[in-house]
């Protein structure tokens, strides 16, 4: 896509519209670019910490492959913002067609949005969310409705305390969060404190960052249950995290489940996820999909084509419990 309607799309959406339609841009890209070349793709990854990442990774790759028409430069950022900064940065002077990124955190990302803007290149943000000044800094957000994800959680969880005539009684939280600062973590986090403040009989005993990974929570459950084994939900932000705090707390003679042990909720819904949930180790699992790429690969031929583009697209999501999954669920799952 040539830099001619990348800076007409910036600019249409500064004035509220959405997308870009470019026909006497189209032209100018056709003298720039020879028929037929690819679309160069810039990829910030934030990382490879769980299972999600990799499935994340993975299917951008298939999506933007070469035989799709694409080159695709990825830059996994090992986990760290100045990582990404400096990758778009290097995305920028190379001149690529698009840059990609799925930012660690929300904030911090201002200048360098400015930097893209002013070579005219426009950006796609993915995964997790950003906040910005101004909005028309990229081009499009697609990933999950955090949020609601969260939402989904706790209304679970008040649904089955109200069933087992346990909603009077005392409940005892952990709660494991995800990379402070990202929007996976705000997501999550925000309705559980709201639940919190809303149940008085809701008694948060700890709360710890678990940085999305296994080895992390395992950690930090393990220093928990050094202080009390009186523990009724484990409340985690990814998959990970659930095994991570479900070795630790089966290390130290805990049971995990829904019917009389430690209620123990998750986000992700990966394969391994789901089949903790089967067992009942994993009471609610609520899915959110790394599949991105193709929404991508769509967005960019959109974009191509010079057509409308939604600014916001949330991929579509469900959730899993102990007591409705079925391992014919499982079947055919592509992360
Ligand atoms: O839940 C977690 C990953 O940003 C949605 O990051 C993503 C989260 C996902 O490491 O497993």
């Amino acid at each position: 896509m040539k830099k001619a309607i990348a800076g007409f799309c910036v600019l249409s959406l500064c004035f509220g519209l959405l997308g870009c339609g470019g026909d006497a841009a189209g032209g100018a890209d056709a003298q720039e670019k020879p028929v037929g070349s690819p679309i160069v793709v810039g990829f910030s990854q934030v990382g490879a910490e769980s299972e999600w990442r990799v499935a994340n990774s993975e299917s951008m790759k298939s999506a933007l492959s070469e035989e799709n028409g694409y080159e695709l430069i990825f830059d996994d950022a090992r986990n760290e913002q100045e990582n990404q900064i400096r990758a778009i940065r290097t995305f920028i002077q190379q001149d690529v067609d698009y840059i990609v990124f799925s930012p660690r955190v929300e904030t911090g990302w201002n200048s360098i949005l400015l930097e893209a803007r002013d070579a005219g290149i426009p950006v796609i943000v993915i995964d997790r969310d950003i906040e910005v000044e101004d909005r028309s800094l990229y081009t499009a957000y697609i990933g999950s409705d955090f949020r609601k994800e969260g939402e989904t959680a706790v209304a679970w969880l008040e649904n089955l305390l109200q069933r087992k005539g346990r909603a009077d009684e005392d409940v005892r939280i952990v709660h494991i969060q995800g990379t402070i600062g990202s929007s996976a973590q705000i997501g999550r986090t925000g309705p559980l404190e709201e639940a919190l403040s809303k149940h008085q009989n809701w008694k948060l005993i700890a709360q710890e960052p678990g940085d999305f990974t296994r080895a992390k929570a395992y950690e930090v459950m393990g220093a928990i249950l050094k202080e009390t084994k009186d523990i009724d939900v484990v409340y985690c932000e990814n998959d990970g995290e659930a095994l991570g705090a479900i070795d630790a707390m089966e290390e130290a003679g805990l049971t995990c489940s829904p019917n009389g042990g430690v209620i123990v909720i998750s986000f992700d819904a990966t394969k391994l996820g789901l089949t903790y949930c089967i067992e009942g180790k994993i009471a609610l699992n609520v899915e959110c999909n790394p599949l991105q790429g193709p929404y991508v690969a769509e967005l960019i031929q959109q974009l191509e084509r010079g057509e409308t583009v939604e600014q916001v697209k949330h991929v579509e999501e469900t959730a899993f419990d102990f007591f409705t999954i079925t391992p014919s669920m499982l079947e055919g799952r592509g992360y």
